[in-house]
């Protein structure tokens, strides 16, 4: 089976799915984000599948974010619809999937990045990653789940410093803090991954489907998430983001 902009394969009950837009370090724009929905429906039909390892392609980025190029000249409603959209067909659908998923964190997971690796059910990072959600550099809030998911982990406290310094963290730091299951050199991230498949497959997929059910009763779906939508698209609205973004494009720090 083939999506536009990943690479799969299946080995032994595993499928390895990778983002492969290079040119912009695996940013999310449009069609990513509607590929990555066909696979992840796709592979919960296959029953030969029982794990997935999510991935980017190179070594330098996981995923660098929602493409900014494709949302600066977006206005509230527009921001507001898109995140419902983004939300629906890609960082809940992952959440809610019915087979494990494994996050391997080849590089920059930023923004959009490290939301869709918080989707993910865990997560290994090689160990030159940096993990952040820079999005309050861009006069933005993060708007794909982040600020749930990043407080479950770390929490609420470590969250909200970075949110609030839009800073990355090593892998070592986002291992210490829980944000990462387990860091490991760049050459050993895939063989990582595929350990701990290996240690999923022993057990009962259905269990695995009927774990992800319960976890996710208690940590998806809860106010803050429509909270955070309707948040994220007021800021498209502020001249904060205005700067924020067009700062980005011109390749200048923003003054705010
Ligand atoms: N979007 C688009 N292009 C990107 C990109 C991104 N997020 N990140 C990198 N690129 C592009 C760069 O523009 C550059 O393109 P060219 O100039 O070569 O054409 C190319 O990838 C290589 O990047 P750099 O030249 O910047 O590489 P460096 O090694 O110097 O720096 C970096 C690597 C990862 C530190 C840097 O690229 C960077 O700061 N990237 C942006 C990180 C970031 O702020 N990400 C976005 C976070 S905000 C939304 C929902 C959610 C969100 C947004 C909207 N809606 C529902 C509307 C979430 C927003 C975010 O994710």
């Amino acid at each position: 089976m083939e999506f536009p902009h990943l690479h799969l394969s299946i080995d032994q009950r595993v499928a390895t799915l990778t983002i492969e837009r290079p040119e912009a370090l695996n940013a999310l724009n449009k069609a990513v984000i509607q590929s990555l929905h066909q696979a992840v429906e796709w592979l919960d039909t296959q029953s030969e599948v029982r794990v997935v390892i999510l991935t980017g392609s190179g070594a330098k980025s996981f995923v660098a974010g929602a493409d900014i190029a494709e949302f600066a000249s977006f206005g509230p409603k527009e921001g507001e619809a898109l995140s419902e959209t983004g939300h629906r067909l890609l960082f809940d659908r992952v959440a809610a999937a019915q087979k494990p998923y494994i996050a391997a964190i080849n590089g920059y997971a930023l923004g959009g990045g490290l939301e869709l690796a918080m989707a993910c059910h865990v997560r290994i990072s090689s160990s030159s990653a940096r993990l952040g959600l820079p999005e309050t550099s861009l006069g933005l809030i993060p708007g794909y789940g982040g600020t749930q998911r990043l407080v479950q982990l770390v929490g609420k406290g470590r969250a909200m410093e970075m949110m609030l310094s839009a800073s990355m963290l090593d892998a070592e730091t986002a291992e210490r803090y829980g944000l990462v299951n387990q860091v490991v050199e760049g050459e050993h991230l895939l063989e990582a991954a595929q350990g701990m498949a290996a240690k999923f497959l022993k057990n009962s997929g259905q269990a695995h489907s009927a774990v992800i059910q319960a976890v996710n009763a208690a940590t998806e779906g809860g106010p803050g998430f429509a909270e955070e939508q309707r948040i994220f698209g007021a800021c498209f609205g502020t001249t904060d983001f205005a700067e924020g973004t067009t700062a980005f494009l011109e390749k200048r720090k923003p003054s705010f």
